[in-house]
């Protein structure tokens, strides 16, 4: 596209620690086709290595950068900003957002006589929202009135001329950290009436993903929101309120804010006079006419706000709230168990013998919970147990009462059971009430990053940070199985409660007396042929491969056919896919050599009955070492895996106890040879073994159940 550059456009960038995105930030920005650019850079106080990454960024020569040494927020670095600018246009540009190749050619080629024009924005999520129609609308200019296009308080994605600036002096307020958009956007409001737009896509807003560790403006909390939009909203009001449009438009920014914030707001007690107060001066800023147009309930509430009536507005907030909740419930049956979990099911008092277990999101009886539940049964302890499963008909050992996931009857038992244990993440929608236990026994030493150790990477869920944390600030007890995984779940978590380390229950059974005769009767139960070895292949799942979040694709890449045909007459295959992963195996033609385990309840019985495991980056190693048998690590995707998705805690080539095959030929040979690499990792597999293994002496459930039930302090193993 050819296009006019003559004149220049200066971009302003606020930088306030995202150094996680700021380089697609600027790379949107360097390779816009329209390159008159001046590219101003604020920043604003980061910290040394978010500096230190901007400095290093800084190579071309349009780039203007200015440092402040603390932080002054980020109106005050767009002013900063708007000082330094030379251009003709000026435009704003969040550090952690991304622009369209064309966005700046085609906003100024079509911005015309406009003193500003404005493009399409959208929300950046995960890497599939950046993919454009295949089929781009053609280009289309539209005026609309600048108050439906402001009514959102951003100026970002807004192309403006440099004269219409100095001309209104326009200038952002710098009294609050949050909602300052607002008094840039007032002189649109005052003095222009109508702005074109375009229908075609120009920003990406990111919405970011880790608002505990580095929230964004508006993910700070309601409280610091609502102080900051108040103040700003009452000093826009006395400096422009004057003019009717604005005031106007100040008054509707309010409203919309009230209305979207308000039960927030208020959910926390000790808050309430505090809140009324600021908001109540608020209301009686407003316009009064407004009120009546609101619906009945908003219109109550605004009433006693004005009046000054705490008592009635309280009052009114509660019917909005019940009336808001039963709307809700009646939107479906899944809502409405929520709706009569938490009106009634979470009055009932709790029931001090109550024990509720989850183990995998109820797919199978297995794991940590499993154990902890057959300790109990075995010794006759006297406690009411119940299991979570999605099949409601699982049949267990035991008189446990068995509950459907997310049925009526799962609700009432989370409800009154005062033990919770689970060995993932509990649903965000349960509430934990006083009284209540959790112990949260996790599922594996980690090899690949968690949580907030990941990179800020895109995942299947954006909010994956955010609800981590609420969940895990329930859990009273986390199980550690090493040291090494205490170092981790503490940073990874962010877990500051008490870590039962006592190895995992999961793995006692691979040190117990009657393992062998155990192993037997599973084989027999299998159909194993008497006589075979078997090699067990558990592999784990990909970030980046799914169906939709939860249901995982994964191909499998050993050749099946090729390890029957060379190591057939003596093995047999057990292969066992992630619980995540929604493909199927296909066993065809390999009847009585390979066996499709997936779905089998516990892999700690499949540990017992193998001769070899064959695992990528599971954390399956790490138990199967209990057992000190040889491991293969099958890691055809090894660079992609450890450097894209996820980053590993370990030096992985060198502290795993076992080979590294990229190829199915690779794996068949080893198992050939699987005495001569037995003897090639002793020395690596023992020091693994003390790393990783050495907490556990087949009494971990013991110890965990005695800590828990009895509030005893048994001795870990260390
Ligand atoms: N698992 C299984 N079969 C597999 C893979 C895993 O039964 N093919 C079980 C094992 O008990 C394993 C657990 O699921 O320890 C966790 O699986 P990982 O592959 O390690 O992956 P993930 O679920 O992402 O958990 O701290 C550990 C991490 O959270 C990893």
């Amino acid at each position: 596209m050819t296009s006019n550059q003559e004149q220049k456009v200066s971009i302003i960038i606020p930088y306030y620690n995202s150094m996680e995105f700021v380089g697609d930030c600027l790379n949107s920005v360097l390779f816009q086709s329209y390159s008159n650019l001046e590219i101003i850079i604020i920043n604003d106080g980061s910290d040394q290595e978010n500096t230190l990454y901007i400095e290093q960024s800084v190579t071309d020569e349009r780039i203007v950068y200015i440092k402040n040494e603390a932080k002054h927020g980020v109106a005050f670095s767009r002013n900063q900003g708007l000082k330094k600018a030379t251009g003709e246009y000026v435009f704003f540009l969040d550090s952690d957002d991304l622009l369209t190749e064309n966005a700046i050619e085609i906003l100024a080629e079509n911005i015309q006589d406009h003193p500003a024009i404005i493009g399409q924005r959208k929300r950046l999520l995960r890497p599939t929202d950046m993919e454009m129609p295949i089929e781009p609308p053609e280009l289309n200019v539209e005026e609309k009135s600048s108050r439906t296009l402001f009514k959102g308080g951003s100026i970002l994605n807004v192309l403006i001329k440099s004269d219409f600036i100095h001309e209104h002096n326009i200038q952002f307020y710098e009294e609050t950290q949050g909602y300052t958009d607002m008094s840039g956007i007032i002189q649109f409001i005052l003095y222009v009436e109508k702005l074109p737009t375009l229908n075609i896509r120009t920003y990406y807003k990111r919405v970011r993903n880790d608002p505990i560790s580095n929230p964004s403006l508006v993910q700070r909390s309601i409280e610091e929101r609502t102080k900051d939009f108040v103040r700003i909203y009452l000093d826009m009001v006395k400096a422009y309120g004057g003019a009717e449009g604005a005031k106007q438009f100040l008054d509707h920014l309010f409203l919309h804010f009230y209305r979207r914030q308000v039960i927030s707001i208020f959910t926390d007690e000790k808050h309430f006079d505090e809140f009324f107060t600021l908001l109540a001066t608020a209301v009686n800023v407003m316009d009064p006419s407004l009120i009546s147009s609101q619906p009945s309930h908003i219109r109550k509430e605004l009433t006693h706000l004005r009046s000054g009536n705490k008592e009635k507005f309280k009052k009114g907030l509660q019917f909005h709230i019940e009336a808001r909740d039963f709307k809700n419930a009646i939107k479906g049956f899944t809502r409405l168990k929520r709706y009569i979990y938490k009106k009634f099911f979470l009055k009932r008092p709790m029931k001090d013998n109550y024990i509720i277990f989850e183990s995998f999101l109820g797919k199978n009886y297995s794991d940590s919970p499993r154990n902890i539940y057959e300790y109990i049964i075995e010794n006759n302890l006297d406690y009411q147990c119940i299991w979570v499963f999605n099949d409601k008909n699982r049949k267990i050992p035991g008189n446990a009462k068995v509950v459907k996931r997310f049925s009526l009857a799962y609700y009432y038992y989370f409800a009154v059971s005062k033990y919770w244990i689970n060995n993932m993440r509990q649903p965000l929608h349960l509430v934990k009430r006083q009284g209540n236990v959790f112990l949260e026994t996790w599922h594996g030493t980690p090899l690949k990053k968690l949580v907030f150790d990941m990179r800020d990477v895109y995942s299947a869920n954006p909010r994956y940070k955010r609800d981590f944390y609420m969940q895990s600030r329930a859990w009273d007890y986390l199980l550690s199985p090493n040291s090494y995984s205490s170092e981790i779940f503490r940073s990874a978590f962010k877990f500051d409660k008490e870590m039962l380390e006592y190895g995992y229950p999961r793995n006692d059974i691979l040190y117990a007396p009657d393992k062998e005769e155990r192993a037997s009767r599973v084989k027999e139960a299998i159909g194993i042929p008497k006589g075979k070895k078997v090699v067990l292949y558990a592999p784990t799942w990909r970030d980046d491969d799914f169906y939709e979040p939860g249901k995982y694709k994964f191909q499998l890449q050993l050749d099946l056919h090729k390890m029957k045909e060379k190591l057939g007459e003596d093995y047999v295959v057990a292969l066992r896919m992630h619980y995540f992963i929604a493909d199927d195996i296909n066993v065809e033609g390999l009847d009585g050599f390979a066996f499709n385990l997936s779905k089998y309840d516990d892999i700690a019985e499949l540990y017992l009955i193998s001769d070899i495991l064959i695992t990528d980056y599971s954390s399956v190693f790490f138990d199967y070492a209990n057992m000190k048998r040889p491991i293969l690590f099958f890691t055809y995707d090894l660079e992609k895996y450890r450097d894209q998705l996820r980053g590993f805690y370990l030096d992985f080539e060198n502290d795993v106890p076992g080979p590294l095959l990229r190829t199915s030929d690779a794996v068949i040979d080893a198992i050939a040879n699987i005495e001569s690499l037995k003897k090639d990792y002793a020395e690596r597999y023992d020091t693994f073994y003390e790393r990783f293994c050495s907490w556990h002496d087949g009494k971990s459930t013991e110890k965990v159940v005695k800590k828990l039930l009895f509030g005893e302090n048994p001795k870990p193993k260390q």
